[in-house]
């Protein structure tokens, strides 16, 4: 439906009759006139794979997602259609972990602002003043699943405590686990976001636990920009109730609020968290591989949690 890297278009075109559903004067016409031949979709660009969608695509039997993430596609309601979905997972979760942790040191020691201030020829006038410091703090990680794991590892070299919150304790660590966020963030003074989005996690980090962090708190969120409450950080960070924040993610991509951009206090970036050269063709290749995988009727690599593969087509 939307451009995607060159790897997978032309990965899918040599396997497969591709539809450029964005070179089409009008996408609404070509999915009239294909929909109704169409058996697979891979899926990026963060479009809507809703039951509208799959109406429209009667014949549809896979949806291969181009990321770990697939809040974007109703994967329960192609769950009750039959129709598998496929994601990512694993192949980026090294590079996200490494930009999560670079994230909050640029946040933490002002590694934007820093920059900005040298350019300026303001050192010529004088030295930067000292910033925060990673040194004691200790990190609580909402969403300890592949990639906050992977943050968790590189957290402990640099020789922080890490706690952490989800749904469930997880068996193979020993790190705290928090039942609930709010006390995690009564305890912790960094709170690092790496949960799926969707209904279940939005606004999750809102505005009384932005105040548990503290004024010398910091969020960094890699995981979806829909588990915080925006408006609610933009307060939070205006009046002082933490510290600062970096952002990887926002609930209205590519849209970023206006105070966030004019606040000089916070890291922002678009969206970038496996966006190597090395990782995104490795996310391409899985997608073209879970398609060709299914096609050749050896199944789904990487079916997602609400469409297992039971070794029979629906
Ligand atoms: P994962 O292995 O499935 O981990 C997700 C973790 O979130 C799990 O430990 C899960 O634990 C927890 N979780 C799920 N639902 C929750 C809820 N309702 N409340 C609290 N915790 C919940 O996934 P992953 O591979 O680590 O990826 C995590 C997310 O990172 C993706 O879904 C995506 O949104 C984001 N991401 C962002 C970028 C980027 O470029 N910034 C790149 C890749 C991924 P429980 O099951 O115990 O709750
Ligand atoms: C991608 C992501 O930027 O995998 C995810 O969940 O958020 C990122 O890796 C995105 O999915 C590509 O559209």
């Amino acid at each position: 439906m939307r451009p995607m890297p060159s790897l997978i278009i032309e990965g899918i075109d040599r396997a497969f009759t591709l539809h450029r559903g964005w070179e089409a004067p009008d996408p609404d016409t070509l999915l009239r006139e294909i929909g109704p031949r169409v058996r697979g979709l891979a899926a990026g660009g963060h479009i809507q794979v809703d039951g509208d969608l799959m109406d429209r695509l009667p014949k549809l039997e896979i949806v291969a997602n181009f990321g770990v993430g697939y809040d974007s596609v109703d994967a329960k309601e192609a769950g009750r259609r039959g129709i598998i979905v496929t994601n990512t997972p694993d192949v980026l979760t090294d590079e996200v972990a490494d930009l999560a942790v670079g994230l909050l040191i640029a946040t933490v020691r002002q590694l934007p602002q820093v920059d900005r201030y040298l350019r300026a020829g303001k050192w010529l006038e004088k030295p930067y003043p000292l910033t925060a410091t990673l040194r004691g703090r200790k990190v609580g990680i909402l969403g300890l699943g592949r990639i906050g794991k992977a943050i968790a590892q590189r957290l402990e070299a640099f020789g922080l405590e890490v706690a952490y919150h989800g749904r469930n304790p997880q068996g193979d660590v020993r790190h705290r686990y928090y039942p609930t966020l709010l006390e995690m963030a009564k305890d912790v003074d960094v709170l690092m976001c790496v949960a799926p989005g969707g209904p279940e996690t939005k606004h999750m980090v809102n505005a009384e636990v932005l105040r548990a962090l503290g004024p010398d708190g910091i969020l960094v969120n890699v995981g979806r920009g829909s588990v915080v409450d925006e408006r609610a950080l933009i307060e939070a960070l205006r009046t002082k109730a933490i510290l600062s924040a970096g952002l990887d993610v926002f609930e209205d991509e590519p849209k970023v609020p206006q105070e966030l951009i004019a606040m000089d206090h916070v890291v922002l970036l678009p969206h970038v968290g496996s966006a190597s050269v090395h990782t995104r063709n490795a996310m391409g290749q899985l997608v073209v591989d879970n398609l060709t995988s299914w096609f050749s009727g050896k199944g789904p690599l990487t079916p997602v949690a609400e469409t297992p593969w039971t070794g029979k087509a629906a």
